[in-house]
Formats: structure tokens, C-alpha cells, sequence
């Protein structure tokens, strides 16, 4: 058996660590102006208001880190991103997963960020490599990482399998990044595309685990996108996919359903010892309903 490994994450007060014996990571996913108009124009007035309504919510869902995606076209989002970082840790001590495209924005968000973050993301390409590695090291931080390059993304498993080969071989050697602070996103393509691609991607995550041991993540409302009743294509793709190696998912934790299918399958795969977390969550509804 290959040795697996830990990812540490840390806001200033607490500590989340990702790793194959575990309970699930689960990484809430709303603090993400991507395709919500009125939140976009909202951020784009300098009002962050609605941040704190999603984080709530997230956190109430059972969220264990907040993504903080602030993708506004026409803003300043280095600047933007600093700010809702800075909001995020005054309103929740869990770690955040600082998510952008823009390197500058990655940046100011590390800067701001009091604890170790995990920054959302790189791909197997050189330049993002050369760029955003720099700085996971300076700032102590995990990354995310994506088997893909300026091709579209394979859909080949073995070609996804090359390329987490490259993003290691560069990480650790170049860079000195430890394996533990690398988490594959072995990319969950929409399954309305193309009903095979879910086999492809679970291939993937075996692979990665049985030959490396890393942490993966995936964004896991792409699998349904699309399709009707999503939730339940949801609650049952997540126990899937962690059974083929799936450590964490960036996903809405609003819904029960789908994080009830993940608490569940904890409890099978022996990553919650004697049902525990499971048993004690189910007394606190009763609690909480009584
Ligand atoms: N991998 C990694 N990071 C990611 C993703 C991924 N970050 C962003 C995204 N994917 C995950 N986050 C979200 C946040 C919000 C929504 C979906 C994914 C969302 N989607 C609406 C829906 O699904 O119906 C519609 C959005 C739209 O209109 O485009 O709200 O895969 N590493």
C-alpha cells in the first residue's frame, strides 16, 4: 500500500486536516458570485453584505472550510477578494480555500489570511505552475491542483495520470512543496455531457490514491449539471466518489440530502469509529427539534 497522506489547514483558531482515514472535507462552495447577478452587482458597489448570509448558511450546513470565490468581471479582485477574506475570518473560524484565477488575487488573499489556506488552484501548466508555487511556499499554504494543460481537459484517465505525475515531479522538486499539501482535483466533468465521464473521473481518483496517496477535492455540483434532481445525482455520485478516493468536495452544504449521503458513507467506509460523529449529529436534530 502506498503511504497517504495529511493535508493541514488552519484558520487562527482551528485546524481541519484532510486525509484518507477521515471523515470527509467538506468545502462550502457559495461564497461564489459566479452566475447570481444581484450578488455580482452588490460586490461591484463595494456592498459585501450577502457574504455574510452565505457564510452563515454554509457554516450551518456543515461545512468544514468556506471557498471564497470573487470572479466579478469589472472589478478590482485582488482588492475585492482581500476584503471578503478579512470579512470571511471575522465572521467563522473555519480555514479558507482562497479560489481565483487571477494570480494577483490569490496573492492578496494569502497576505490577509491569518492561519494556512488552501489556494483553489493550479493546472499542469507551466506558467501557472512558475507563478502561483511561489507563493503557496511563501505563504505555508496548500494548492489545489488540476490535471489539466492548455489542451481541453483529457478524457482519458491515463492523460489525467501523466499530468498529476508532472504537477508532483514540479512541486516537490522545484519547488519544495510537500505531497501532503497537494490536493488533485481529478476534474468531475457534467454527466448530461457524457454518461461515461463519471467512470473516467473515478478511475482517476483510484489512481491517485492507490499510486500517490494525495488528497483530492472536485466541484462536486458539476456531476449534475444540466440534470434534473440534482440533489439526489449528487447524494449518491459524492459516497462514490469517496469510495474510489475522494477526500473532499467543494460543494453547497445548504442541501441535506447530499450532506447526509456524505456523513453516511463516512460511517461505512470506518471513517467515523463507531458511528460517533454520525449518531451524536442525529442527537443534536432531536435536540434541536425537541
Ligand atoms: N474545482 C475547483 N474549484 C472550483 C470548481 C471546481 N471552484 C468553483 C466551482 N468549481 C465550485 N463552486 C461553485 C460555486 C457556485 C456554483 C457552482 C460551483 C453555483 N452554480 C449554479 C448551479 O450549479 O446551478 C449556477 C452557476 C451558473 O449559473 O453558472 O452556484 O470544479 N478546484
Amino acid at each position: 500500500m502506498t503511504q497517504t497522506h495529511e493535508t493541514v489547514l488552519r484558520s487562527a483558531s482551528r485546524e481541519v486536516v484532510i486525509g484518507h482515514g477521515r471523515r470527509f472535507c467538506l468545502i462550502g462552495e457559495r461564497i461564489n458570485p459566479t452566475g447570481r447577478k444581484i450578488f455580482q452587482e452588490q460586490l461591484r458597489a463595494g456592498d459585501l453584505s450577502a457574504i455574510e448570509r452565505d457564510v452563515k448558511a454554509q457554516v450551518e450546513g456543515g461545512a468544514d472550510v468556506l471557498d471564497v470565490n470573487m470572479g466579478v468581471p469589472l472589478t478590482d479582485e485582488p482588492e475585492l477578494l482581500a476584503k471578503a477574506v478579512q470579512l470571511v475570518q471575522t465572521l467563522t473560524d473555519l480555514p479558507i480555500c482562497i479560489d481565483s484565477s487571477v494570480v494577483e488575487a490569490l496573492e492578496a488573499g494569502l497576505s490577509v489570511y491569518q492561519g494556512r489556506a488552501l489556494v483553489n488552484s493550479i493546472t499542469a501548466e507551466d506558467d501557472r505552475m512558475e507563478a502561483i508555487l511561489p507563493l503557496v511556499k511563501k505563504y505555508d499554504a496548500a494548492v489545489i491542483a488540476l490535471p489539466n494543460d492548455h489542451d481541453e481537459i483529457p478524457m482519458e484517465w491515463e492523460k489525467r495520470l501523466d499530468l498529476v505525475d508532472k504537477i508532483v515531479r514540479v512541486a516537490t522538486e522545484e519547488y519544495g512543496i510537500a505531497k501532503a499539501d497537494l490536493v488533485i482535483d481529478p476534474l468531475a466533468m457534467p454527466i448530461g455531457a457524457d454518461t461515461g465521464n463519471s467512470l473516467v473521473t473515478f478511475e482517476a481518483m483510484r489512481q491517485i490514491r492507490d499510486r500517490h496517496g494525495l488528497n483530492m477535492t472536485c466541484g462536486a455540483s458539476n456531476v449534475s449539471f444540466g440534470m434534473p434532481d440534482r440533489h439526489t445525482l449528487g447524494a449518491a455520485w459524492l459516497p462514490m466518489a469517496m469510495t474510489a478516493g475522494l477526500t473532499s468536495a467543494i460543494m453547497d452544504t445548504r442541501t441535506p440530502q447530499v450532506v447526509e449521503a456524505v456523513k453516511a458513507a463516512d460511517v461505512f467506509l470506518d471513517h467515523d469509529e463507531w458511528g460517533m460523529a454520525w449518531i451524536s449529529a442525529h442527537r443534536a436534530k432531536a435536540a434541536a427539534s425537541a
